[in-house]
């Protein structure tokens, strides 16, 4: 692990900057959830000032990048319409922008427009580019940093039976056939990162196995993000309340890291980035 691989102790960068891939030393993604709804944390940081006060505080914990989301996607959340959704987003980027890059985790080109303008510099839709035709053409011309991740089905319905051939297979064709639409609507290959989507319209099994054959889409070309936090995958597996999965999240994310991701979603940066330092430590 070049570097001794401290999470967060890089310069906070950009797309297209993302540096060595082949070992483990991956970016942390700070989640800042302002919603009212959101699986872990909702109405924690409904309120724009704390909502900044908290992703400040996973900056100096190690984020490199702060993901400020104004809608929950977890299974069965209702729909937010998007002056809600900018209403929420807009003054927190705003806040943050500066701190750390930035992302905003939206699928509606509207509310992503308006994280751009406030400072965002990365645009992470759960949807890749399918939930709003204005938003391929959008992050293109904007130069936005695009992630594009797998979803089966839509948050109402993904965890009703879903169902694959092979699930990594099935993840990766989609991925690469969704950078492909993206390269080909004008966005910068260099500036995608893609992210199998662990726990939308998956069982257990299909995330466990996207997770222990995560190197597989490597072949993708293209940097990987991997958010497993407090999902709900890791109950299935001990039965955990939402606010006891620190220690699956944790040996998920390390795991996630050793088969090869990029950055790593999470809401608790601090005992992440903790894991993470002491896990290189030992790897050398
Ligand atoms: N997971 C969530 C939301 N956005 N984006 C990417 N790229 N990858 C993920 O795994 C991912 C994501 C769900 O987590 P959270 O934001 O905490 O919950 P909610 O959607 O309920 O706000």
């Amino acid at each position: 692990m070049p570097g001794g691989g401290a999470v967060g102790a890089a310069p906070a960068a950009g797309f297209g900057e993302q540096g060595d891939t082949s070992s483990m030393n991956p970016r942390l993604m700070g989640v800042v959830n302002v919603t009212p709804d959101s699986f872990s944390d909702g109405g924690l940081f409904i309120d724009p000032e704390q909502a900044i006060a908290h992703g400040r505080e996973l900056v100096e914990q190690g984020a490199e990048i702060l993901d400020v989301g104004g809608e929950s996607t977890r299974p069965g959340a209702e729909e937010v319409g998007a002056e809600e959704e900018r209403r929420r987003v807009e003054p927190v980027i705003a806040g943050l922008a500066g701190k750390a890059t930035v992302s905003v985790d939206t699928s509606k080109a509207a509310v992503a427009e308006a994280a751009l303008a406030a400072g965002a510099s990365i645009v992470n839709d759960v949807t890749a580019l399918r939930g709003d035709p204005g938003m391929a053409a959008l992050c293109a011309e904007r130069e936005a940093g695009l992630i594009l991740m797998h979803m089966q089905g839509d948050p109402r319905t993904m965890q009703v039976e879903p169902r694959y051939g092979d699930v990594v297979d099935d993840v990766r064709a989609f991925l690469a056939e969704r950078v492909e639409s993206a390269v080909a609507a004008g966005v910068a290959e260099e500036r995608i990162w893609v992210d199998p989507g662990i726990g939308f319209g998956k069982t257990l099994e299909h995330n466990l196995e996207l997770l222990r054959r995560l190197g597989e889409l490597r072949e993708l070309g293209r940097p990987l993000v991997v958010g497993t936090s407090r999902k709900s995958f890791i109950a299935r597996i001990d039965d955990s309340p939402v606010e006891e999965r620190l220690g699956g999240t944790i040996a998920s994310s390390i795991l996630a890291a050793v088969e090869g991701a990029d950055v790593l979603r999470v809401h608790d940066v601090a005992e992440t980035s903790q894991a993470f330092r002491v896990a290189s430590a030992i790897l050398g």
